[in-house]
Formats: structure tokens, C-alpha cells, sequence
């Protein structure tokens, strides 16, 4: 399963980019220490290069929690680099950028939401399967987590605010998650849930939401080779503010269907009502496809920010994944597939 045909977006040999440091960089630490450049750093590296250079300070600074420290799962780290997804297309985003600029509203809604996120409490963590599945069970995260292949991955994600950022995961295949679950063949989506837990999530006493965060994919959508369950960021166990212990990343899709720290995988032949769409159904819809000339309502889709600084760049089509993901929805008519 490891070995996978060459991807339209795997890095070309002529295109020396900051991943490259990135792809190498077990070879390479040494000169992203001696460019220090934080831009190229990565993991360990990362925190020592910003030690050595002075590179951040307070909020910015060393005390950015980048894993969870005691992981149990920290010896599964780094894992294989898998090559077909190796380049989002783009520079990396720098590590702490991506780290201290975060959506997360279990802590609240505002993007400096990493310090309170540290209270989130990751094990014991449980897993559910339920709905139309064979059978219902829950099962241990470090017994899920060990149960699968973990790779690596760098994917573009889009956030609907308009920003964006290129970041490499670690997880598995969604796939090898609904096959794990042993779902009935007349399920045909998969509703997913956050934690619910108020005790320690400050943003869940904000009753005009309402919790817990849910999301939802067509069973089509979540086997499809891109949908990744992460467990890891930047070759570590995830951090508390990304979403630890596990999350989904669907890069052709808006980031709010990328939920965090989920509990539950619900398997149904209902289409799924998310948190979003029961927030405001006006702006936020199932489907959520990245399409850079379907604006939203208050605001244009047709570029994004780049975390970590100004730039902005052209908004691609499914975020730039359209040739793997479009075949998706030639089945799907009369349905808001872009928001
Ligand atoms: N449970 C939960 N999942 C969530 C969110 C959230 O508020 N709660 N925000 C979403 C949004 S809008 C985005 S853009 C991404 C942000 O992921 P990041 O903070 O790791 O960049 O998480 C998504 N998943
Ligand atoms: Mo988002």
C-alpha cells in the first residue's frame, strides 16, 4: 500500500523549493541550522534552530507547545515520508505559524486559541463506531493509532476565511479507518464528533453553539485516496491545538470539514446536519469544496493568504486537487457544492 503510482503534484526534480530541505531532511538538518531560516526548519530542528537563533520570542517563542510531551505514541515518529504527496505545491508553512494560528472554537473563536487549547486532556481518549456498522465498538486511541500505517503527508489546506497553509501530516488513509470499522454497504455517509466536554473547553459553555462540533463525509468522499486521519504534525504527535489525538484532513474541501479531536464515527444513511451548516446553513454547507469563483456570501474565494505573512495567491479549484477529486460530484446535481 506504501508504493503508490507518481502524483501530479509530487515534486518535480528541477524545482529546488524549501521542501526539498524538507523531503531531505534527516541529510539536510544541518543546513536549514546554518541558513536559519525558520521558513525550512522542521520537528526537533525546528525548536533547536529557534533556541540557537533567538528566532521567537513570547508568544511567538520556545514555550509553543509543538507535540503533546509523554505522547504514547511518540516512537511511531517520524514516520515515512510517502512520496506521492510530498509537496503541497508549495513552500511549507514555518512551524510555529501553523502552530499559533489555529480555528478551534471548542477553546474559542478567536486564532491565538493554542494556550487554552493545552487544557484539552488526550488520554485516556476513546473511539467510538457506531451506527450501521457489523457490529459497535470503542476502541482505545493508542490501540487505533498502532493498528494502523502511519505515513507522512504534505497537503495544502484552505481555510473558508481565506487564508491557507501547506503542512505535513501524519496519519493513515480515512479508508483504512471505515475498513477498521466494518461499516454495512447500505451506510452511505459518515458523521463525525468532537469531543464534548466543558470542563475543560472553555468555548463549550458558549451555549449559541451547538456542541459538540460535528462534520460529515459521503462514504465515496471519506475512502477517497486524499482523506487522511491525522494523528501528527511536522513529525511528531500532534499538538493539543491542532486537534490531538486525531483528526480528518480533507484538503479539497474548506478546513471547517477537517474536524478536530474526534470521539465518535457514526456510519448512516441520513446525510449528516454539521456544525456549521446548523450554525449558519446561509454560508456554510455540506459539500464545502475549495471553487475560487463561487464567492462567499460576504466575502470573495478568489485568493488566500498564505500563513506567516502577507502573500496572497490565486485560490485553485478544490484547492488544487480537482484532477483527483472532481469524478466525486459528476453524479451530484442541484446541490451548493461549493460552500
Ligand atoms: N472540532 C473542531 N474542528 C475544527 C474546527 C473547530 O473549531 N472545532 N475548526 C475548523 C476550521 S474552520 C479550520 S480552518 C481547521 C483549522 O485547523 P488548524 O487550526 O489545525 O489550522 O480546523 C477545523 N476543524
Ligand atoms: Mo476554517
Amino acid at each position: 500500500m506504501l508504493i503508490r503510482s507518481p502524483k501530479r503534484w509530487q515534486l518535480p526534480e528541477s524545482a529546488a523549493t524549501p521542501e526539498d530541505v524538507f523531503l531531505n531532511r534527516r541529510v539536510l538538518m544541518k543546513g536549514a541550522l546554518a541558513l536559519g531560516t525558520a521558513g525550512v526548519a522542521y520537528g526537533a530542528a525546528t525548536r533547536d534552530a529557534n533556541a540557537l537563533f533567538g528566532l521567537f520570542d513570547g508568544d511567538g517563542g520556545n514555550d509553543v507547545p509543538l507535540t503533546v510531551e509523554g505522547d504514547p505514541t511518540a516512537d511511531l515518529y517520524p514516520a515515512f515520508a510517502n512520496p506521492d504527496f510530498a509537496n503541497g505545491g508549495r513552500a511549507l508553512t514555518n512551524e510555529i505559524d501553523a502552530a499559533t494560528y489555529n480555528n478551534f472554537y471548542e477553546f474559542g473563536s478567536h486564532k491565538g486559541i493554542w494556550r487554552a487549547a493545552q487544557d484539552l486532556q488526550t488520554r485516556p481518549w476513546a473511539v467510538v463506531f457506531d451506527g450501521m456498522v457489523e457490529e459497535e465498538r470503542t476502541v482505545d486511541i493508542d490501540t487505533l493509532i498502532r493498528a494502523m500505517q502511519l505515513e507522512e503527508r504534505v497537503y495544502r489546506h484552505r481555510c473558508v476565511e481565506a487564508w491557507a497553509m501547506t503542512v505535513p501530516w501524519t496519519g493513515f488513509p480515512m479508508r483504512d479507518l471505515v475498513e477498521y470499522a466494518r461499516p454495512l454497504s447500505s451506510a452511505r455517509y459518515v458523521r463525525m464528533e468532537t469531543f464534548n466536554d466543558s470542563s475543560m473547553a472553555s468555548g463549550q459553555r458558549q451555549t449559541w453553539y451547538s456542541w459538540p462540533y460535528t462534520e460529515g463525509l459521503t462514504m465515496e468522499e471519506a475512502t477517497h485516496d486524499l482523506a487522511f486521519m491525522v494523528t501528527g504534525v511536522y513529525g511528531k504527535p500532534i499538538a493539543k491545538q491542532y486537534g490531538a489525538p486525531i483528526r480528518l484532513a480533507v484538503p479539497w474541501k474548506y478546513g471547517f470539514k477537517s474536524a478536530k479531536s474526534l470521539v465518535r464515527f457514526t456510519f448512516t444513511d441520513e446525510r449528516p446536519v454539521t456544525f456549521w451548516e446548523e450554525a449558519n446553513a446561509n454560508e456554510y454547507g455540506f459539500w464545502a469544496n475549495v471553487n475560487p469563483e463561487v464567492p462567499h456570501p460576504r466575502w470573495s474565494q478568489a485568493s488566500e493568504r498564505l500563513l506567516g505573512g502577507e502573500e496572497r495567491v490565486p485560490t485553485q479549484l478544490y484547492n488544487g486537487y480537482a484532477e483527483e477529486v472532481a469524478g466525486l460530484y459528476s453524479d451530484v446535481s442541484g446541490e451548493p457544492l461549493f460552500m
